[in-house]
């Protein structure tokens, strides 16, 4: 691909890329992420990206969704924080005062795994891009709101990162499933120069394109993790690492490898086919940040 440079993640790399905690520190300096995720019945998408991001050394997480499925979001952990959005139905341009007062004092926002998606759901989230300075993390639902018209992504004042699965990056491009993974190198470095943000295009050999050309591809990970929830953990694992001032693009593709090394890990416990999203945290995020020391 032309002016693509292509880099191969390593171990050593990935560790690298890490914060070592310092004695003199608090949670306020492991910064906040404001998870904007999860609706009734997919409740569980916010809680494995909010706990993702508990694991992954976030000071603070706090997720904003419908008051329906707040409590339930909260049930799976006590450490969330949670903010009801009050109006009812898919999220659009009447919940703009509301999440932006909710970004008030984040370091990182991760939106779209479960949201309720309708019409105003993409302009909304064009209109909060070119409010917030912070780093945005746009998955699932949130990709498919942006994918009729990507021009509200250059809007945004923060830097963005995309993170779709081969069926999201086909809605996003206009594309068929079919022709996104015959050209996987080509359509995620092209969205993420066009679009001028860092695209992560997911699945066996996930690649991480920046805007400046620079591809990044990650060797862990196994199919395993084609499991439900395994993109919304890779998600909240993101938000952490950019909430902890890591810098992009060094911040996803280290968020990649670590997400994969947990599926690695969690499927050498559980077998590949036992692997559920949640182990990626529980055992896998968990055993490596002890690898890692
Ligand atoms: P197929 O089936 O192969 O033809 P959707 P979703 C394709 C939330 N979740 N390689 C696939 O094509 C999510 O966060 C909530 C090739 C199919 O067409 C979302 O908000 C959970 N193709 C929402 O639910 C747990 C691939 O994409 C389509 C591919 C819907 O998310 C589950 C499926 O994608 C879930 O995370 C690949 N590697 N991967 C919860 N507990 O609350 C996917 N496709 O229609 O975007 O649906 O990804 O399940
Ligand atoms: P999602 O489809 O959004 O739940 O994301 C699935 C996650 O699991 C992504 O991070 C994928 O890279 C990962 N994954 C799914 N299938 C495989 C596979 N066969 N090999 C490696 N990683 C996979
Ligand atoms: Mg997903």
């Amino acid at each position: 691909v032309s002016g693509a440079e292509l880099f191969v993640v390593e171990e050593s790399d990935a560790r690298g890329t890490l914060p070592v905690r310092k004695a003199d520190t608090h949670k306020g300096t492991y910064g906040h992420v404001l998870v904007v995720a999860g609706s009734r019945g997919k409740t569980g998408a916010a809680a494995l990206v909010s706990k993702a991001a508990l694991r992954s050394g976030a000071g603070l997480v706090t997720v904003a969704t419908r008051s329906d499925a707040l409590e339930a979001v909260q049930s799976h952990s006590a450490e969330i924080m949670g903010i009801p959005l009050e109006a009812a139905g898919p999220l659009g341009m009447g919940d703009l005062d509301a999440l932006l007062a909710a970004a008030e004092g984040k370091d990182a926002l991760v939106m779209g795994p479960g949201i309720p998606r309708g019409p105003g759901t993409g302009a909304l989230i064009g209109e909060l891009l070119s409010r917030l300075e912070i780093p945005a993390v746009l998955d699932a639902d949130a990709l498919n709101a942006v994918a009729d018209d990507l021009s509200v992504l250059r809007r945004a004042k923060g830097p963005v990162v995309l993170t779709p699965h081969p069926g999201e990056m086909a809605r996003l491009t206009g594309k068929s499933t079919r022709e996104v993974q015959s050209q996987r190198l080509e359509v995620v470095s092209r969205l993420a120069s066009g679009l001028g943000v860092t695209v992560v295009l997911k699945g066996d050999r996930t690649l991480t394109a920046h805007s400046d050309g620079r591809v990044f591809i990650n060797t862990t990970g196994n199919p395993g993790m084609a499991t439900g929830g395994s993109g919304d953990v890779l998600s909240g694992v993101c938000g952490a690492l950019l909430a902890q001032a890591i810098a992009l693009p060094n911040a996803i593709w280290t968020a990649v490898y670590s997400h994969g090394l947990a599926g690695d890990l969690a499927a050498a416990r559980r077998g590949q086919l036992g692997l559920v999203a949640g182990d990626l945290i529980e055992q896998g995020l968990c055993e490596l940040w002890v690898r890692w020391g």
